[in-house]
């Protein structure tokens, strides 16, 4: 079926927007959507209501995008990525339609308030932290600037667990996102397909067989049904589409077995089918290994490629033009699968020939390299895999046939080379590296900030850049500011407009404007009040949320992100024991009172990290309630860190924490977030702080520690902490107080084995950053003083930050990887 003369059909005319129409629809949802008349109406169905209303003009400008996309016959852009952390939507929605305020005021007008409905909407968090973050504000900046896209992923019933803190230590629970159903999805159920698993493969019959061809027989199946959720641009310019799948069974329940008496048995294939879309794996930058995620990761894979190129022959009528009209991008490893995929059903379903098959999956598929963290980069034991996908095993040697082949023709390697450039790992169990096999699959292999795609080239990738030295590039990360200005700031965004007019609103480098409001005393103390006013209001969330009393007037230092050693929370835990040492001993001092405040969940399974959260509570409860400190140092770790967290706290902060061991944090995002929202930066030279420290100004950010090449020497030349530690009176003053249980006095050894491990080896290097950490912090406790001198570098961040919009990062992919003009 040829769908191109559908495209001619009539669009809805545009519906006006201003508060009258608005409650008038919003009541209407309420009546004949819900069922309910606004006296019996609860909050939950208010938020419902309103979504619908949103909704109603969103999908308007998403027929019309969907239309234009078939009409201009382009290329489009498919961003497969296993996480999408998008948050909250109802104000992203509302804010990029315009209707924001119009909205506020037609609810005002039935006597809603739109900050408690706001707050009831649960976030659609199916992502772990920076990756799936990263991959929400690509779709959001690609509808912006006008890429056709669709972004496609999974529809995990549960996503991201919901954090407790019980006596101090981290519990998991379920969050349950969909209880009152999801307003923003649409059903597809026409767009389903089947995906195999396991089974056989046999030889393809008939005469135009050709060698390559085969058939595959799985043994067991199941539906992938996509579930919609339009994604709208800023001023509702471009409406895409995330499309998210959902397994299902191929039969609901095994009547026979049923009727045999056999009740758990005929709904045991239901159960194992809708097990697979259920959770996800709550590790970030490191490899889940199990079984069920390489299932997750064939199934959505497979899905999205059917559907790629089911669309692709309808509209276009052959596969070998794929290229031309679609680039897929892999985010990270865990579509890599899709390669696979793709040469099989190029081979085994269109009968194409090899070298054709690989050239188009070649000149499809591109390939963002996200950590280099070696516990992160992901293989499968082949047995696994073969029994899994044995087609696709079969597919992966056949390429790695081919590009050992290459590898020896070029005589560049030696054999060891060759090993590191396989697609199979030959030390120990055999093991499929997806890292190897994306890499050989794709045109492009982009990095996300310069420092990490430079260390791309002579790490993990070495031998493979040396094979194809124009395949890396470096596309580093941004962040949207509607969402992470506009919507999480009114109060700063409000300033600006004043100061410098709405220009930025369209273009973020347009902040630059502000540069010249930063020495202006005036500015600067409204500055100060809006920052003021963002702090008063987390201090009362924090008051509700966990009783805690913080002085909005003290320096608020955040860092809030996964735990994770790289990260170095505990390098942050232990300079505070080292200040509340030296308060205390030198109460006479001229302090800063600093509240800090900690944030971010633990994989299940990551012992330290979990010990670290533990211990931000113990060093808090001592510092908080000793009256030697006075109040000038407090601690608090803030449970269940999420995106609607994130957007309370990055805007109250003066200080934000990116001080990850240097060469491990690929490039951060949340560094953005802060800088842009008026916060100074202390950080190491790492990821996109490398950069921003270019854009802002070294004057403008407090750098500190090793360099990425210093930390390499020093592991070379054989680094010994116990030496450093020795060195530092304050760094072992406060490892032995930590380690002898001064703050564990119920049990003392808790942090025995946690310390230990920085004397004996310290991989993340806190002993060797300690003195220099701690001495920029005083640093910044002396600027702290001068506050006009804080207002004016604070200023200057927000000016420069503007380059770190995703809306920058998307255009250069367009450019330079997916080769299209928006
Ligand atoms: O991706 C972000 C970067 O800003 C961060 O620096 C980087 O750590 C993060 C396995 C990951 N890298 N790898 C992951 C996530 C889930 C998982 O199962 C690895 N996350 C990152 C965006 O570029
Ligand atoms: P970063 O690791 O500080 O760069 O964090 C990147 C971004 O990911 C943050 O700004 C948040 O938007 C998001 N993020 C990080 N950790 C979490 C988490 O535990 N829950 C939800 N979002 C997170």
């Amino acid at each position: 079926m040829n769908l191109k003369g559908q495209t001619k059909l009539p669009i809805p005319a545009p519906r006006q927007v201003d508060p009258e129409v608005l409650a008038h629809e919003i009541v209407e949802r309420l009546t004949y959507r819900i069922g309910k008349n606004a006296a019996a109406a609860k909050p939950h169905d208010w938020l419902h209501a309103v979504i619908l209303a949103i909704r109603d003009r969103v999908i308007d400008a998403w027929i019309i995008s969907t239309q234009k996309t078939y009409e201009e016959e382009g290329r489009r852009v498919y961003y497969l990525s296993l996480e999408f952390l998008i948050g909250r939507l109802m104000r992203d929605a509302a804010s990029n339609m315009e209707m924001l305020d119009d909205m506020q005021a037609a609810l005002a007008s039935l006597g809603v308030d739109i900050d408690i409905i706001a707050a009831l909407e649960p976030d659609a968090a199916l992502g772990n932290g920076g990756l799936g973050r990263l991959a929400a504000c690509f779709m959001e900046s690609m509808a912006t600037v006008d890429v056709p896209a669709y972004g496609y992923g999974i529809r995990y019933v549960n996503g991201m667990f919901r954090q407790e803190i019980s006596d101090g230590w981290q519990v998991e629970l379920p969050e349950n996102w969909l209880a009152h159903g999801n307003p923003w999805e649409f059903e597809r159920r026409e767009a389903s397909y089947e995906i195999g698993f396991g089974g056989r493969v046999d030889p393809a019959e008939g005469e135009d067989a050709g060698p390559h061809q085969m058939r595959w027989r799985p043994a067991e199946r199941v539906i992938a049904t996509p579930y919609d959720t339009p994604i709208a641009g800023w001023r509702g310019k471009r409406v895409n589409t995330l499309r998210l799948w959902e397994a299902q069974p191929i039969d609901p329940i095994l009547l026979d077995k049923f009727n045999a008496g056999d009740h758990l048995g005929a709904l045991a294939e239901s159960n194992r089918a809708e097990s697979l879309t259920r959770v996800l794996y709550p590790a970030d930058s490191s490899a889940a290994g199990q079984e069920l995620r390489l299932r997750q990761e064939y199934f959505f894979s497979s899905a999205s490629l059917q559907d790629i190129v089911r669309r692709h022959i309808q509209y276009f009528g052959s596969i070998l033009t794929l290229p031309d009209k679609a680039a897929i991008q892999l985010n990270d490893t865990h579509p890599a699968v899709a390669v696979a995929e793709l040469m099989r059903i190029l081979l085994d379903d269109h009968g194409v020939d090899f070298a054709e098959a690989w050239d188009i999956t070649r000149r499809t598929f591109s390939y963002t390299n996200h950590t280099l963290l070696p516990e992160a980069l992901e293989s499968w034991p082949v047995p696994l895999f073969e029994r899994l996908l044995p087609r696709h095993m079969q597919i992966v040697y056949a390429i790695n046939s081919k590009l050992l082949g290459e590898a020896r023709k070029s005589g560049q390697f030696t054999d060891s080379a060759i090993g590191a450039i396989s697609l199979i790992d030959e030390g120990g169990d055999r093991r499929v590296r997806m890292g190897n096999l994306a890499f050989a699959g794709s045109h492009s292999v982009n990095g996300v900030s310069a420092l990490h795609t430079d260390l791309m080239k002579v790490t993990v990738f070495a031998d493979l850049h040396k094979l194809y030295p124009t395949r890396i590039n470096n596309k580093t990360n941004g962040v949207t500011f509607r969402r992470w200005l506009m919507q999480c700031n009114p109060g700063l965004t409000g300033l600006i407009r004043e100061a410098i007019g709405d220009r930025f609103l369209d273009d973020p480098e347009a902040l630059r404007d502000l540069d010249a409001f930063a020495d202006d005393s005036g500015f600067q103390e409204k500055f100060v009040a809006v920052k003021r006013a963002n702090k008063a209001a987390l201090s009362d969330l924090l008051r509700k949320r966990v009783n805690a009393r913080i002085d909005p007037a003290a320096l608020f230092d955040i860092q809030i992100k996964r735990i994770h050693e790289y990260k170095r929370q505990l390098l942050n835990i232990v300079e505070a024991v080292s200040l509340y040492d030296q308060i205390r001993s030198h109460p006479e001092k001229d302090w800063v009172p600093r509240v800090k405040l900690f944030g971010g969940k633990a994989a299940s399974s990551y012992h330290n990290a979990k010990l670290i959260i533990k211990l931000a509570g113990d060093v808090a409860r001592a510092v908080n309630h000793d009256p030697a400190v006075q109040g000038l140092l407090k601690l608090q770790f803030v449970p269940n860190y999420n995106v609607s967290m994130a957007e309370v706290m990055i805007p109250a902060a003066d200080l934000s924490e990116q001080i990850s061991t240097a060469g491990m944090e690929a490039s951060g995002t949340g560094n953005m977030k802060f800088a842009v929202n008026g916060a100074l930066t202390i950080g190491t030279l790492d990821g996109a702080n490398v950069e921003m420290r270019d854009h802002v100004g070294e004057d403008n950010i407090v750098i500190f520690g090793l360099t990425a090449q210093e930390v390499n020497d020093r592991r070379a030349q054989g680094y010994v902490p116990r030496e450093v530690i020795g060195q530092s009176r304050e760094l072992g003053q406060a490892l032995d107080a930590i380690a002898s249980g001064v703050f564990s006095p119920d049990d003392p050894d808790r942090y025995k084995g946690l310390v230990q491990g920085i004397y004996d080896h310290d991989w993340f290097m806190v002993a060797a950053d300690f003195d220099s950490y701690s001495a920029a912090q005083r640093q910044v406790d002396a600027l702290w003083l001068d506050q006009p001198l804080w207002a004016k570098k604070a200023i200057h961040n927000v000016a420069r930050m503007g380059w770190f919009s995703s809306d920058r990062t998307i255009r250069e992919y367009a450019a330079d990887i997916w080769k299209i003009t928006p």
